[in-house]
């Protein structure tokens, strides 16, 4: 990720002149990977138009060209669907807006690319849960978007990370981080990583599996934190999923299981005060059962089973890539503040040993919801 000057960033603006008259624009959002800005234009008929406009993170998405092309392939595929339901579909899906050329993205001259999505209006993104409601509602189309999804040819999405959610080789990179040491701050971590040491089995759970295919591989979201969703201010429903940058064959716990590990958690995810740190179990029941109604029985009896174990699962290669990250320099997820990827790590560590704490209970909700 680059930090990009004024003339820079009048270049991108340039090449999307036809949208309007820009009024303003700002940096926008809390997302870790893309830089994110929000413009206002005026056009023709004297009203407002609003429009997000990225800068892919090209040391996190290598090929940005087929990353693209995912995101036109997916987003068309859900239009289609939106519209036989009824939906609308400026507001259900992601929009790409081309650039003035007709192209979906905009190379600038320093190599980096761009792209425009109409922003969602009237829907909010929330960082943390509000009432049990809006959970339920995002895990209902968090579901339901699996669910749309799964007649879409998976063979043609290109792997925008490759072993994005490949617990064993996050694991591994986190030992050879360890190893190497480049910032000398493994000696600043040594009870982190023996956290992750001990729990070295929860890295092949699921990758065992798929290696005795155990579970089917779906097209799925990989990045299902509260914050990638928007909920509609008025109806208060889960009115469009977003950040489709991970959208690839995945694993129905993952999905659940990064909602969990967000959404679930009593704090924000770089609370520095562990005390406030919890996996709540009443939202992990209204996600369970809204997770499970908007997949609408599309899943088998062994990935509702595991749904526990994708909270954990997802919980603990978050941490460890959040620690790596610490360890590496942080060049991955970006930083606000020192330390920032350590407290982001130390969360999923408390939030795991909560997990650890609750997992009877876990399972129990889950047998019940299934039974319902
Ligand atoms: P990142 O990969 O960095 O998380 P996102 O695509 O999630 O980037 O975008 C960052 C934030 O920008 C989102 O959390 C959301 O608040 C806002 N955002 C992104 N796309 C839209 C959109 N089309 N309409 C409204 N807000 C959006
Ligand atoms: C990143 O892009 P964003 O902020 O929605 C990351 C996720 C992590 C998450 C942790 C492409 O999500 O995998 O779980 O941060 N996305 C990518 O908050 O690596
Ligand atoms: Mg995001």
């Amino acid at each position: 990720m680059t930090n990009i000057t004024e003339t820079e960033l009048e270049e991108v603006l340039d090449a999307y002149r036809h949208i309007g008259t820009l009024k303003s624009k700002i940096p926008y959002g809390n997302g870790h990977i893309n830089n994110t800005f929000l413009l206002t234009y005026e056009i023709p008929d004297g009203q407002e138009k609003r429009i997000i406009l990225q800068e892919m993170n090209r040391e996190v998405f290598k090929q940005p060209k087929e990353l693209m092309e995912n995101i036109i392939g997916v987003t068309s595929y859900l239009r289609g669907k939106i519209i036989e339901n009824g939906g609308d579909p400026e507001r259900e899906t992601l929009n790409v807006v081309p650039a003035d050329d007709g192209e979906n993205y905009y190379v600038d001259s320093r190599g980096e690319y761009w792209r425009a999505y109409l922003f969602i209006e009237d829907a909010t993104c929330y960082e943390q849960v509000e009432t049990k409601e809006d959970f339920y509602q995002s895990a209902l189309a968090f579901g339901n978007f699996q669910h749309l999804l799964a007649g879409y040819p998976a063979e043609t999405l290109h792997e925008t990370i490759p072993q994005f959610h490949d617990t064993r080789k996050r694991f591994n990179d986190f030992l050879r981080a360890v190893d190497e040491d480049k910032l000398g701050r493994v000696v600043h971590v040594r009870d982190e990583i023996d956290f992750v040491m001990k729990r070295e089995g929860d890295a092949d759970v699921f990758g065992d599996m798929l290696k005795r295919k155990e579970l089917p591989l779906r097209v799925t979201h990989n990045d299902t934190k509260l914050n990638n969703i928007m909920i509609d201010n008025a109806t208060r429903k889960g009115i469009c999923v977003i950040d489709l940058d991970t959208v690839m064959p995945g694993l129905a716990m993952n999905d659940f299981g990064d909602s969990i590990r967000f959404g679930a958690n009593t704090a924000a995810e770089d609370e520095t005060d562990l005390s406030k740190v919890s996996s709540n179990l009443e939202l992990f029941e209204v996600y369970v059962e809204g997770f499970l109604k908007g997949c609408q029985g599309s899943l088998t009896q062994t990935e509702i089973r595991l749904l526990p174990m994708g909270a954990k699962v997802m919980t603990y290669e978050c941490g460890i890539r959040f620690l790596t990250d610490y360890l590496e320099g942080d060049h991955y997820f970006r930083i606000h503040r020192e330390n920032h990827n350590l407290d982001r790590a130390r969360t999923q560590f408390k939030l795991i040993e909560d997990m650890e704490a609750k997992w009877g209970e876990m399972e129990a909700i889950v047998r019940k919801a299934a039974n319902k």
